[in-house]
């Protein structure tokens, strides 16, 4: 069974509202960022935090620790019950966000390896394994891994044994949801779904992955 997260990067809180309330029964879990909280404030968590769905704040921290810390105390406070954050600013960085995360009852994942064509620049090969084990030893929850790629899903399955993976990737990034879902734990799946002209026919297609 694979959880269907739904990647809700839509710019208004009318579109939030409405896709999620739409969605809810056929999906697991909300995920939000930049692009919804830029355009509708932190805010939103609260709004979104009455369809009682667990909501994970996709702000892929970056920084030193101190600052990791401040940023994830308030995704916490906002109703969060996960927190993304990057890992190739080392291990020091990813404890203070997993640290914010457990204090709270919540989970960290960390992003080992990213869905796009220009991680194989930097964010894929050995430096996403590395990652990965740091994710592991630094007691994060979980990893980000790409459904686009589920041959580096397996070899980083290796590395992370039981944590979660979660993969986006799926659908307008390429993925497929028959070959990625049974590799991870959480599909993260965006476009696909928000874009369509029926959102929650759209999310209802990926059942399958929640049986
Ligand atoms: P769609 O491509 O529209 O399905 O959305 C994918 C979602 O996953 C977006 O919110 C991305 O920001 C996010 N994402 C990736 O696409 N690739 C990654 O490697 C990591 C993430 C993420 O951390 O969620």
């Amino acid at each position: 069974m694979t959880d269907l997260i739904l990647a809700l990067d839509v710019l208004t809180r009318e579109d939030a509202i409405e896709i999620t309330e739409k969605t809810a029964p056929y999906i697991d879990a909300v995920k939000i960022g930049y692009p919804l909280v830029l355009g509708a404030g932190l805010s939103i968590a609260g709004e979104l935090l009455h369809f009682d769905l667990p909501l994970i704040a996709d702000f892929k921290v970056a920084d030193i620790p101190n600052t990791n810390s401040l940023i994830a105390g308030h995704v916490f406070e906002a109703g969060f019950s996960g927190i993304i954050t990057h890992g190739f600013t080392g291990s020091d960085s990813v404890i203070a966000c997993v640290e914010a995360a457990h204090d709270a009852g919540g989970e960290c994942y960390v992003v080992s390896e990213m869905s796009h064509p220009g991680a194989l620049e930097f964010l894929s090969g050995e430096n996403a394994e590395k990652i990965a084990g740091m994710a592991v030893e630094c007691g994060a929850d979980g990893i980000i891994a790409p459904a686009t790629r589920p041959e580096r899903v397996k070899a980083l399955r290796e590395i992370v044994g039981s944590r979660k993976i979660l993969s986006p990737g799926v659908g307008a990034q390429g993925g497929d949801a028959h070959i990625i879902a049974p590799l991870i734990d959480g599909m993260i799946v965006g476009r696909s779904i928000y874009s369509a002209e029926d959102p929650a026919k759209e999310a209802e297609k990926y059942a399958f992955i929640r049986r």
